[in-house]
């Protein structure tokens, strides 16, 4: 059936094959001496084992092309699960503080959305995410960047390291991005320190258009009040979760359908975690025993918990 993705970072997409292609082009030197060795080394096992081996991944990435190239990349693998609209997030101070520009980043990823939108029938629109273990003022720096690009955009959102680094510190960066007619979303990621803190800020204080995981809201009625009644959805990411907290959260996700929330299934990074969409439909489906209505359900909800507008919406649904 035709799907939506709304959590996916473009760079937890990059299949260890372009990985050397892209090292050999550019000169770079990786440590694993074959894609079979090189996956045999994601040996992650919670948040920080992943991101720094996610970070040091993108050390091949360096001219606009590559960014193409990585976006087109994505885009095949959708277009091949059937997957017709994608939110895709980037994380440009990543790419920034290894040197590469800005424009270069959103240059190459454009390129690849407007392709995949005429060659391959998929849709999608772009997330900036900041890096929460970075400064809010290099995030400020960071969406002023963005200004010039602004149609490129339709959000922003919050990832990386969450420990110590909650929502409120990017309160002045997320207004910013509000006034200038960006939706809002942010990681918060599942069994974090003061995890339904951070859910009450970004709910209450932030005010976010969406929650990315957001599994342990579960733990508080009066939240899980709140978002239902703000009618936004949450981006769950099941095998993302069987690796960074051992479960894929399958019983949580089924408390949400029963309670009336609004979960969606994603790949979060399906090339770390080798799975895309569909395998973390069927794991949902062989492990979790989900129902064909169930499955139906959730993918029903990624469009509805999209941000396109709702004649773009009936379109899909
Ligand atoms: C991420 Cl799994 C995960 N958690 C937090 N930030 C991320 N960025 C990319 N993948
Ligand atoms: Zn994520």
């Amino acid at each position: 059936m035709p799907k939506a993705e709304l959590h996916v970072h473009i760079e937890g997409t990059l299949e260890p094959e372009l990985s050397f292609a892209l090292a050999q082009k550019n000169g770079v030197s990786l440590s694993a001496e074959t894609p079979e060795q090189m996956i045999a080394a994601y040996n992650f096992h919670d948040l920080p084992s992943f991101l720094d081996i996610y970070y040091a991944g993108m050390s091949v990435l360096i001219e606009e092309e590559d960014f193409y190239a990585l976006t087109m990349a994505y885009f095949e693998k959708a277009a091949a699960q059937h997957i017709v609209y994608v939110e895709l997030f980037f994380d440009p101070q990543a790419h920034t503080s290894r040197g590469v520009a800005f424009d270069t980043v959103i240059e190459g990823i454009y390129r690849a959305q407007q392709d995949a939108n005429t060659k391959l029938g998929v849709q999608s629109n772009l997330i900036l995410c900041f890096l929460r273990d970075m400064s809010a003022d290099s995030a400020m720096k960071h969406l002023l960047m963005a200004e010039p690009h602004l149609s490129k955009l339709i959000g922003v959102g919050l990832d990386s390291d969450e420990h110590n680094n909650p929502p409120s510190k990017f309160a002045e960066v997320f207004a910013k991005a509000r006034e200038w007619g960006l939706k809002l979303t942010m990681h918060c990621d599942v069994n974090q320190h003061n995890t339904l803190e951070h859910i009450r800020q970004v709910l209450e204080d932030i005010d976010v258009d969406r929650i990315d995981h957001g599994v342990n809201i579960l733990a508080s009625d009066a939240l899980c009040d709140l978002v239902k009644q703000k009618n936004i959805g949450l981006t769950i990411c099941p095998v993302s979760n069987q690796f960074v907290v051992q479960s894929l959260t399958s019983t949580e996700i089924k408390t949400m359908l029963e309670r009336g929330l609004m979960p969606t299934i994603n790949s979060d990074d399906p090339s770390y975690f080798r799975a895309y969409l569909n395998k973390n439909l069927i794991a949902l489906q062989q492990e979790g025993g989900f129902s064909q209505e169930e499955l139906s359900t959730l993918v029903a909800n990624s469009f509805k918990a999209s941000w396109l507008t709702s004649t773009e919406k009936d379109q899909y649904l």
